[in-house]
């Protein structure tokens, strides 16, 4: 396999081309990303001299890039990650998510159908669904209603992907997953961040009531389900991905309190997120009983070798935090959290 793969040097992408390089490695990787904020060629650093490894340093709005690098490498596969992912910055900015999560994902079917590529799949997310009360899960045929400009702007997204294989046959799979967790997680995320905030004896911020709810699912099962759907997936098919590990915001928050030995005096909560969903469950019969995908990790291993690793992963944070990242957080919080 010739594999594209866009947004790879951000949390997911990065686990991603890791766990395939493993898996397959006679396919040659290409990571193609612009490196914003969220994108951290450090991510890779263990993999970029793998002679199987290329990195692009471009952006999925940019056309002529796109061909170029397809021709280039004989791309026969693209996976997008590239997105701008983060709820609460598409409260702010919701123009930069609608070009990048929307146009940028056009421009790359685009490219995608002229170039006869023969498999493409578009990482959604859960997001798209909305929001659910204290019952019932998300499945595939759940309509969707999403709520914040980042979860409209995906939604809109898959609806275009769809369209690419209705109307032109571009052989398509969307995956729509829980919450991620894991190594290299960007630190505006809830995990990270109170992981972060706790090593160092600060405030966590817990919006709302703390009781809304997340379905958590580790980095390395979602890799595995969407190398299942690249290599089995039948064209035009969705699938959901998660692993029914339901919790409120603040018992998580709590838990890794209690992991790190830290005060539960800590926890700050503070303004709620405008249009916060309440809850999401993921239903994911379909992919289990399809394509025979399992996931292997326990939350409790999941969340401890995570916590683990930002232990041992302190210069890789501590840069981030330093840098443009203060400003972001000075402007999410304000003077509610130090
Ligand atoms: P991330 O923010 O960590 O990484 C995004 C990457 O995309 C970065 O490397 C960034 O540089 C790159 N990028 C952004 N704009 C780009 C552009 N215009 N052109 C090329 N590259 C660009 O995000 P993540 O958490 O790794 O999420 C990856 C994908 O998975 C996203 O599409 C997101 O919607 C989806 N997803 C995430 C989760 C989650 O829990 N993190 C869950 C379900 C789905
Ligand atoms: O400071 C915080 N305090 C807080 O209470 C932050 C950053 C978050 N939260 C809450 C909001 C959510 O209920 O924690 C929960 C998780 O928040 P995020 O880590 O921002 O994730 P979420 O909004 O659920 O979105 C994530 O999962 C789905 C990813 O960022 C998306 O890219 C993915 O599609």
């Amino acid at each position: 396999m010739k594999l594209l793969v866009t947004g790879g040097a951000g949390f997911i992408g990065s686990n991603f081309i890791r766990y395939m390089i493993k898996a397959h490695p006679g396919d040659t990787i290409i990571n193609f990303d612009a490196l914003t904020y969220a994108g951290n060629p450090e991510n890779l650093e263990d993999v970029q001299n793998n002679p199987h490894y290329h990195f692009v340093h471009g952006d999925i709005c940019n056309e002529e890039l796109l061909y170029f690098v397809v021709d280039q490498f004989a791309v026969d596969t693209i996976v997008n990650f590239a997105a701008a992912s983060h709820v609460d910055r598409s409260i702010y900015e919701p123009g930069l998510f609608i070009k990048t999560n929307v146009l940028g994902t056009q421009t790359l079917l685009e490219v995608a159908k002229n170039k006869h590529i023969k498999k493409y799949l578009q990482i959604s997310t859960d997001e798209v669904y909305g929001s659910l009360g204290s019952a019932g899960y998300f499945t595939e045929a759940t309509p969707l209603a999403p709520n914040s400009p980042y979860a409209a702007s995906k939604a809109s997204a898959d609806m275009i992907v769809r369209s690419y294989f209705e109307t032109y046959g571009l052989d398509i799979n969307i995956t729509r997953c829980a919450n991620n967790y894991g190594p290299w997680h960007f630190p505006e995320k809830l995990i990270p961040l109170i992981i972060i905030n706790a090593l160092e004896n600060k405030e966590l911020p817990v919006y709302g009531d703390g009781k809304n709810i997340r379905d958590w699912l580790y980095v390395d099962d979602h890799c595995a389900a969407i190398d299942l759907v690249l290599h089995q997936g039948k064209p035009g098919e969705v699938f959901n991905i998660g692993n029914h590990h339901e919790m409120r915001n603040i018992d998580l928050v709590t838990l890794i309190l209690d992991k790190l030995n830290k005060p539960h005096r800590l926890i700050n909560y503070v303004s709620d997120r405008p249009g916060h969903d309440r809850r999401y469950a993921i239903d994911a019969s379909k992919i289990k009983a399809e394509l025979g995908w399992q996931p292997q990790y326990r939350f409790e291993t999941g969340i401890n070798e995570t916590i683990q690793w930002y232990l041992t992963h302190k210069k890789w944070w501590q840069k981030i935090r330093s840098g443009a990242y203060k400003s972001y957080y000075k402007h999410q919080y304000g003077s509610a959290i130090e």
